[in-house]
């Protein structure tokens, strides 16, 4: 390894000790930069690496609500800047259990390169809260939503960091958010959040847009290989938006999903998961207090598997839609032995770093999350585009702009590979075309 990438990463794991996933997220990156740094020495006088894994700031606040017998409840709030050199900080706020700041520094990191990729001018950030929505009532994610703002809304605006939805934050969340922040500001600024309603500035397609963008990433890089998704099958995990957006787009191509999961077991549907009826199915799903996906198993009467994953099960196409690590090294190999080409990260970070060396190793096409789920932020981006000219697009618009940022993501990340002699290699080549922007930016804006 190159001597200034170890250095960097062991200074990072020696003052991040407890962050586990913050390490890992670095550590694969780097790991794709190592070329990069023997080319560029230069790079270490400037201290690009130490500047890139330091946030430029990281926040935690109190967050105090009350839930509906009026008795109150702390949990704690996270924003973490990660990066502002191309644009206001950008990324989601997660609401779950385990948010910690580990997660948290892990998915600003990850952020940064993605928004970089999609060629759109912003900086990447994350936050969120250990608040667990589960079996809420809608009044109390309101309550909390609004006691969550009351501490936000110092940190953020249109052009300083423009938070979005992530696991646990949908529109509902960011309508509650969104009122809040408009109470506070006295203003309707409502490029502050993206993902909001269509009736207060909200984007055409954005709550399809992260599927919609992984499937358009898929296509183009089976194009390459002269293949196409019509005819292939599909095991999805998890059943929330980007399970559904992925669902919807697989349909309208020609393929089949033939399974969905959630955090009780998965279900698997060998007709397919490929009825409008059955896909607006999930949306309810996630609506309900039940939170299961034995609801769907029982209400269409397929197979429901209780406490286990979804990746024994063979199909043409792999992508994990549920959350960080969720696809370990005995799931690899089961995705591995059935023969499968195509293994696609939809959640962010879906892999140990110990399943994503094994499908390398077995030779699949991989695509790594930070630019198979970039059509989110990316439409992110459009929207914040939208509400600064006080106008908004077409359907086809949207769509057609969000295609061509997919596109054009899988052939810069291969672009930039062939360039350092990595032939065919989405991982390495999304770092290293991410990095580029990013370096200069930095570069020209000088030492800070
Ligand atoms: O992980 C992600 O890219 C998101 N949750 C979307 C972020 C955004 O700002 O739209």
């Amino acid at each position: 390894m190159n001597a200034y990438v170890e250095k960097v990463l062991a200074e990072v794991k020696a003052k991040n000790p407890n962050e586990p996933e913050f390490i890992q997220a670095v550590e694969e990156v780097l790991s794709s930069l190592d070329i990069v740094m023997d080319k560029h020495p230069e790079y270490e006088e400037e201290m690009i690496l130490e500047r890139l894994t330091e946030p430029d700031r990281s926040v935690s606040f109190r967050v105090t609500w009350l839930d509906d017998q009026g008795k109150p409840h702390v949990n704690r709030g996270y924003r973490v800047q990660f990066n502002g050199v191309i644009g206001p900080y950008k990324g989601g706020l997660r609401f779950a259990k385990n948010v910690n700041l580990s997660i948290m520094k892990c998915l600003g990191f990850e952020q940064t390169f993605k928004n970089s990729l999609t060629t759109l001018p912003i900086g990447g950030a994350k936050g969120g809260s250990d608040f667990d929505p589960h079996g809420k009532s809608d009044r109390e994610i309101m309550n909390f939503c609004q006691a969550f703002m009351t501490e936000l809304y110092r940190h953020i605006g249109q052009y300083i960091d423009v938070p979005a939805g992530d696991i646990g934050v949908g529109g509902r969340e960011i309508g509650y958010l969104f009122g809040q922040y408009r109470r506070i500001r006295n203003g309707f600024e409502n490029g502050v959040l993206t993902g909001k309603g269509l009736s207060y500035g909200g984007s055409l397609l954005r709550p399809e847009a992260t599927g919609y963008g992984a499937m358009y990433y898929v296509e183009e890089v089976l194009r390459h290989f002269g293949d196409t998704v019509k005819g292939k099958t599909f095991v999805l995990s998890g059943y929330g938006n980007v399970t559904w957006g992925t669902a919807k787009m697989i349909k309208q191509m020609g393929g089949k999903v033939l399974t969905i999961s959630g955090s009780d077991g998965y279900v698997y549907d060998p007709e397919g998961v490929s009825t409008d009826e059955k896909i607006e199915y999930l949306l309810k799903m996630r609506a309900s207090k039940n939170r299961s996906v034995k609801m769907y198993a029982d209400k269409f009467g397929c197979e429901y598997h209780p406490g286990e994953k979804v990746w024994g099960i063979p199909a043409d196409i792999y992508m994990p839609c549920a959350t960080q690590n969720e696809v370990d090294l005995q799931d690899a190999k089961k995705i591995a032995a059935s023969g499968a080409k195509y293994y696609f990260e939809v959640s962010n970070m879906s892999s140990t770093p110990e399943a994503m060396s094994y499908l390398r190793e077995n030779g699949l096409v991989i695509g790594p999350a930070k630019a198979v789920n970039a059509g989110g932020v990316a439409v992110s981006a459009l929207e914040m585009a939208q509400n600064s000219a006080r106008y908004s697009w077409s359907a086809e618009e949207v769509n057609a702009k969000l295609k061509n940022i997919m596109t054009s993501i899988v052939n810069n990340s291969v672009e930039a590979a062939q360039e350092y002699d990595l032939g065919f290699d989405l991982i390495d080549g999304a770092n290293i075309a991410a990095f580029k922007k990013i370096v200069d930016a930095m570069l020209a804006q000088g030492i800070m």
